[in-house]
């Protein structure tokens, strides 16, 4: 038996459907599958980020800054992943754990607790951080979060075991709902620590169960009730967070913390993110300016891909598999995309003029990679107001043939995953944006 996280997309939201939906019985209400014939993805316009709600255009950085950019975050607050609070007055952090020594000599190892409301019978994240050793210091630094626990991403007897709900596996990795020796490592794939280290960058990561619990009724135990004051009473408004910006929110917190840690240069932090914990990734660079570049892997649906294109997973099936992840509003939209006044190309443009970077996989069909890549093209028109080069094609690439300047595109081989791959390329990525600023490129004209 598989664990949730190896279903592909298109079982797990089946599973999940049919859950939701009470069964085979109901099966004439289920959403129209996915379609997987580019002739019939549609090719309808996309809303033209560059105007204005009072219809006139955008030509300057300037006005971008101060009056396009509100416009378009408020969409997404909106209309998408909800309103986020900010950092608790109260909010504190304890270290746990210091190891200098960790994984042989390598880096230190700092495992802190952080209080999100300040509070120690209130909600709180486990904060993993590596710096290595042998770097300059203060070192830039990447900050996911996990699925399976800290622990889950390195072997490191040292790291702690998450506290907080996770879903059952049948290989003993978690045992009534609660993670065991068992699951260390168990995703250490997906993290390239090593590499990470060798090339001088700081690694931070938080199991995202620690922010909220990923099932529809998971926000009763995590902070969407905890800072609420009707608690699991709450009756969240249409435009309220959903489980997205609950973990994005976390990635702000985390950075909160980077900014304490003088190892670490909280400038020069990427955030990055895979899948459900890559649409995570963009819609927290998208809010929170500070995070310096940010990195899609594999988003798909609701992350990097064009909601416009009827392509894999849609919105209505989204919305019906995983109703906890946007805010109550966008569930109007299934079925009804293009009547959304936004589409992800904007998502990225709210990066800008950050350096932003969107990777797809070839078997990952179910996130639209042609869908991912547009997004990122589309994005370019408020890049250029900036100065700022894009992806420089005008085509999908072929298979891996990373391109791009301050938006950097990829499709590699394989499935829906993190790879050694793509690692490679998010540290080439950040060296050449964190390490060589005068490399900067032609303006675009
Ligand atoms: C799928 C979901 C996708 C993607 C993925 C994941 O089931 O349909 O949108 O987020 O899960 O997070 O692995």
């Amino acid at each position: 038996m598989k664990s949730i996280l190896q279903l592909s997309g298109r079982a797990l939201a089946a599973l999940a459907l049919s859950a939701f939906l009470g069964g085979p019985a109901l099966a004439a209400t289920q959403p129209r599958p996915a379609n997987y014939d580019e002739a019939k993805a549609g090719s309808q316009p996309l809303p033209d980020p560059l105007l204005r709600n009072n219809g006139a255009k955008v030509t300057d950085a300037k006005t971008w800054v101060s009056k396009r950019r509100p416009e378009v975050l408020e969409l997404f607050q909106t209309q998408m992943y909800g309103r986020s609070p900010g950092r608790p007055k109260g909010m504190r952090f304890e270290t746990l754990s210091v190891d200098a020594q960790a994984l042989g000599g390598k880096a230190t190892r700092r495992q802190t607790r952080v209080w999100l409301t300040g509070k120690t019978n209130g909600p709180f994240m486990d904060v993993l951080l590596y710096v290595p050793n042998q770097a300059a210091k203060p070192a830039p630094a990447f900050l996911g979060m996990n699925f399976g626990g800290n622990h889950a991403v390195n072997a490191d007897p040292g790291i702690r075991l998450p506290e907080r709900w996770m879903r059952d596996t049948k290989d003993g990795a978690v045992v009534n709902n609660r993670a065991t020796e068992a699951g260390r490592g168990s995703e250490a794939r997906r993290w390239a620590v090593d590499a990470i280290l060798e090339r001088g960058y700081a690694l931070a990561t938080v199991y995202y169960g620690d922010l909220e619990p990923d099932f529809a009724e998971g926000w009763k135990t995590g902070v969407r009730a905890a800072l609420s004051k009707d608690g699991a009473g709450t009756q969240f408004k249409p435009d309220a967070w959903g489980a997205i910006g609950a973990w994005a929110w976390g990635l702000s917190r985390a950075l909160d913390y980077l900014e304490t840690e003088k190892a670490v240069d909280a400038k020069r932090v990427a955030v990055m993110g895979h899948s459900r914990l890559g649409k995570t990734a963009l819609w927290a660079g998208a809010q929170d300016e500070r995070f310096a570049i940010v990195i899609s892997n594999d988003s798909g649906e609701g992350g990097a891909a064009l909601a416009r294109r009827d392509y894999g997973e849609t919105t209505e099936i989204i919305n019906r598999s995983f109703p906890h992840w946007f805010c109550g509003k966008f569930k109007e939209y299934s079925g009804r995309e293009s009547s959304l006044p936004m589409d992800q190309h904007e998502l990225i443009a709210l990066m800008a003029p950050r350096p932003v970077y969107v990777a797809s996989a070839e078997d990952d069909k179910w996130a639209d990679p042609r869908g991912e890549f547009l997004a990122a093209k589309h994005a370019e028109p408020v890049y250029a107001l900036f100065g700022r080069a894009g992806l420089g094609v005008a085509d999908m690439p072929a298979v891996n043939q990373p391109v791009g300047e301050f938006i950097g595109y990829h499709i590699r081989t394989g499935k829906h995953d993190v790879t050694d791959y793509d690692w490679q390329q998010y540290l080439k990525f950040a060296d050449r944006h964190f390490k060589q600023p005068a490399a900067r490129p032609v303006p675009a004209t």
